[in-house]
C-alpha cells in the first residue's frame, strides 16, 4: 500500500492527486491515506496539500551520489569497497557480516536510513532518512588489544578535523566519543571489536553525523534538547559526499600516521580539539557520580582527572557532565 502510494504520486509529478481518487484507487479510508502521507513525510518525502484538491510530492529524500564520491575520494583503501543503501537495521551489524565474509579494511557501510542505529550502553541512535550519515567502517588495526580505546579518539580526531574544515563551524571533541557544537551533540562514535586469544581481530568504528536534520527531524524534545545538526547550527544544508570525502581521507591519513608513530601525535591533537579538558567535570557510571577536575588524556585513552582531595586518577569509561556550561 506504501509503495502503491508512492508509485501513483510518482507516475504523475506535479499533479495534485485528490484523497478521493487515492482511496479509491487503493480501496482504503482517507484517513488511512492521510497516515500513509504523514509515514512518507517522516521518511524524508515532501508533500503539498491544498484542500479540494489534494496532495503534490514536491520532494522526495536526499539520496548519496556513491559513483561522484568514489571519483574524488583519494585515499588508498578507505572507502574504496561501499556498501550502499536505503535503509538496514544498524550499520554495525551489516559490517560485522560483511567481516565473516572476507571483507577487507575500509570497508564502507552506509545507509540513508537506519531502523535500529545504536549507540553505547543499548542506547539508540536516531537515523532519519537523507538528513545524515550513518556509517560503519572496518578497521583491522595492528596494535594490541589494550589499545583499542584509543582508536575512538583517533576517529573522533579525523571526524573533528574534517568537520571544521569542510564546514567552518566550532565543533570541539568531549570525552571519550562525543562531537558537540555550542554543548549540543552533532555527532557520536561508536566502537565494536573483536579479540581471539588477547589479539584483535578487527574494529568496526561506526559514526552518526546529524548533517541536514531540521528541529522537527528530531522525535521529542529531550532529544532536540540535547542534540543539533550541522544545518541547524550553520542554517544552511551541506553536501553530504563533500563531509563524508573530506573525513575518510582525514581518517586514513590520522590511521597511518598512528601506524607509524604511536598515539602522541593523535593525543595532541586530541587535546587541542577537546571541550572537556580543564574543567570541572561530572562521571556518570552505573555505580553513581564522581566529580573531579580534568587534567590531560592518558595514553590508554582514558581521562586522568584530579579528585577534590587532590589526588589523580583515571576514568576509563562512562558518560560526562560538565558541571560548568561552555564558555
Ligand atoms: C553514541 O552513543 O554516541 C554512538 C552513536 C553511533 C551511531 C552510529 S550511526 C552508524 C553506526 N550504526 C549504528 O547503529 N550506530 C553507529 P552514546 O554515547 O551512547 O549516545 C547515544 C545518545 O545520543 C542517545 O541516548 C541520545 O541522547 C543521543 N542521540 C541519539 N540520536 C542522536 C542524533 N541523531 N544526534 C545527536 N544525538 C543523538
Amino acid at each position: 500500500m506504501h509503495e502503491q502510494l508512492l508509485q501513483m504520486f510518482e507516475a504523475r509529478p506535479d499533479e495534485f492527486l485528490s484523497g478521493e481518487e487515492l482511496s479509491m484507487t487503493l480501496n482504503c479510508s482517507r484517513t488511512a491515506i492521510w497516515k500513509h502521507i504523514e509515514r512518507l513525510r517522516q521518511e524524508g518525502y515532501e508533500f503539498e496539500a491544498v484542500s479540494r484538491k489534494g496532495y503534490r510530492l514536491v520532494g522526495k529524500p536526499a539520496r548519496l551520489d556513491i559513483p561522484s564520491l568514489l571519483s574524488r575520494l583519494q585515499t588508498k583503501s578507505f572507502g574504496k569497497t561501499i556498501r550502499y543503501f536505503d535503509e538496514v537495521d544498524s550499520t554495525q551489524i551489516v559490517a560485522r557480516e560483511l567481516v565473516a565474509k572476507g571483507a577487507e579494511e575500509g570497508t564502507l557501510v552506509i545507509a540513508e536510513q537506519q531502523t535500529s542505529g545504536r549507540g553505547r550502553l543499548g542506547r539508540k541512535w536516531h537515523s532519519p532518512k537523507g538528513k545524515g550519515i550513518w556509517m560503519s567502517i572496518l578497521l583491522k588495526p595492528r596494535i594490541p588489544l589494550q589499545f583499542t580505546p584509543q582508536l575512538t579518539l583517533l576517529v573522533a580526531v579525523a571526524l573533528c578535523r574534517s568537520l571544521r574544515q569542510t564546514t567552518g563551524l566550532q565543533i570541539g571533541i568531549k570525552w571519550p566519543n562525543d562531537l558537540l557544537i555550542e554543548g549540543k551533540k552533532i555527532s557520536g562514535i561508536l566502537l565494536e571489536s573483536s579479540a581471539e586469544d588477547e589479539n584483535l581481530q578487527f574494529v568496526v568504528a561506526g559514526i552518526g553525523i546529524g548533517v541536514n536534520l531540521k528541529q522537527e527531524d528530531y522525535p521529542d524534545d529531550e532529544l532536540r534538547a540535547k542534540a543539533t545538526s550541522l544545518a541547524i547550527a550553520a542554517g544552511r544544508e551541506w553536501n553530504r559526499e563533500d563531509i563524508l570525502c573530506q573525513f575518510l581521507q582525514e581518517l586514513e591519513s590520522l590511521y597511518t600516521l598512528y601506524h607509524e608513530q604511536g598515539f602522541g601525535p593523535i593525543k595532541l591533537l586530541w587535546e587541542a580539539l577537546s571541550v572537556s579538558l580543564q574543567r570541572s567535570i561530572r562521571l556518570q557510571t552505573p555505580k553513581g557520580v564522581s566529580e573531579g577536575f580534568a587534567v590531560g588524556l592518558h595514553d590508554s585513552g582514558a581521562i586522568t582527572v584530579r579528585l577534590p582531595d587532590g589526588s589523580l586518577t583515571n576514568w576509563y569509561s562512562g558518560d560526562i557532565q560538565f558541571a560548568t556550561p561552555d564558555a
